[in-house]
């Protein structure tokens, strides 16, 4: 029952919900610490009991948002952990289990950003969508190489997450061109590369990523300007090896349009799909902690690290 969930935790899941904490990475690694405070909090009385209450907080974290598959990915990594006979126990190795996903998230962090500076070239300019904590890993690990480069950032409406980036690139001594979402046609002629996240990548090698990655993609395909998804393994979705599909979320009209504005419009419908899905005839490489893959080989290695079964042991 929700009474058994921690305030703690339902605060993470609030937060993950409202964007506060956002980015495929971000919500794994919370949601995993979510899980660690649930346990440390816990005043289970046996290990059944204490086990009860991990699934229901498994539950509510992964249901705040459904397309980044990081997030049930993140929490299945703690489950695989979590372990005892006693409650101590299982408390210790829940505690345990979140501490390796967020070394875990580290170190692919670091070693996909060495594979994937190798791409970039001295003066090289990166056109990006969204903000992606992976994808900057390649552009911080190419300026610790010596090599300098310019970025045309992708404002990235509603959310404006490219804001974040232009942030960050700013912070890292690139120097950024902001633009509006409808300029990137234009601006493609002056990127060497588009280099974006993903939120999950299916078994066929799409890559479920921010809505206009898809566009932005085939925009880029037909100029001949390399497209890379900086994706380490946490995204890889093990659940469509069997067939299952990704869910796209869509959220509230309110972050597209004002009350007022749509008022003064009339009735209208407004659609606000968070994410797109580009397949992977429009992308020339996955870059993960393991390597760089084309996008149509991913899923050897989704089945390797993974197996056959989507295994969601908080829904039992
Ligand atoms: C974020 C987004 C990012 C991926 C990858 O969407 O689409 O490109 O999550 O990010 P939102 P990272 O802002 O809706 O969460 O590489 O940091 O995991």
């Amino acid at each position: 029952s929700a009474a058994e969930i921690h305030p703690d935790v339902e605060a993470t899941a609030e937060r993950i919900a409202s964007m506060e904490v956002r980015g495929a990475a971000a919500i794994a690694e919370a949601a995993a610490a979510g899980l660690a405070t649930q346990a440390e909090h816990s005043s289970a009385d046996s290990p059944e009991a204490f086990r009860r209450e991990l699934r229901a907080a498994a539950r509510r974290l992964v249901d705040t948002r459904p397309t980044a598959v990081s997030l049930p990915n993140a929490v299945r990594f703690v489950f695989e952990r979590t372990d005892g006979d006693s409650v101590a126990e299982l408390r210790r190795s829940t505690r345990d289990g979140a501490a390796a996903l967020r070394a875990q998230l580290d170190t692919a962090q670091d070693d996909l950003g060495a594979i994937g500076a190798n791409r970039l070239r001295d003066g090289d300019t990166v056109l990006t969508h969204c903000h992606s904590t992976d994808a900057l890993a390649c552009i911080e690990a190419a300026r610790e190489q010596g090599k300098s480069l310019s970025a045309i950032v992708k404002e990235t409406r509603p959310r404006k997450q490219g804001h974040i980036t232009a942030r960050q690139l700013r912070e890292a001594g690139v120097p950024v061109t902001l633009i509006v979402d409808g300029a990137a046609g234009r601006y493609l002629d002056d990127a060497d590369h588009v280099l974006v996240g993903a939120d999950s990548i299916t078994a066929d090698g799409s890559v479920v990523n921010k809505i206009g990655t898809r566009s932005l993609a085939v925009n880029a395909r037909e100029r001949d300007t390399p497209i890379v998804v900086a994706a380490q393994t946490l995204k890889l979705d093990p659940a469509t090896l069997s067939g299952h599909t990704v869910d796209i979320e869509h959220r509230a009209e309110a972050e597209v349009i004002s009350d007022d504005d749509r008022e003064a419009i009339g009735e209208i419908d407004v659609a606000n799909p968070a994410f797109d899905v580009t397949p992977p005839r429009y992308v020339d490489a996955i870059v993960t902690e393991r390597g760089q893959f084309p996008p149509e080989s991913i899923v050897m290695l989704t089945r390797e690290l993974f197996g056959e079964g989507p295994v969601r042991p908080w829904e039992q």
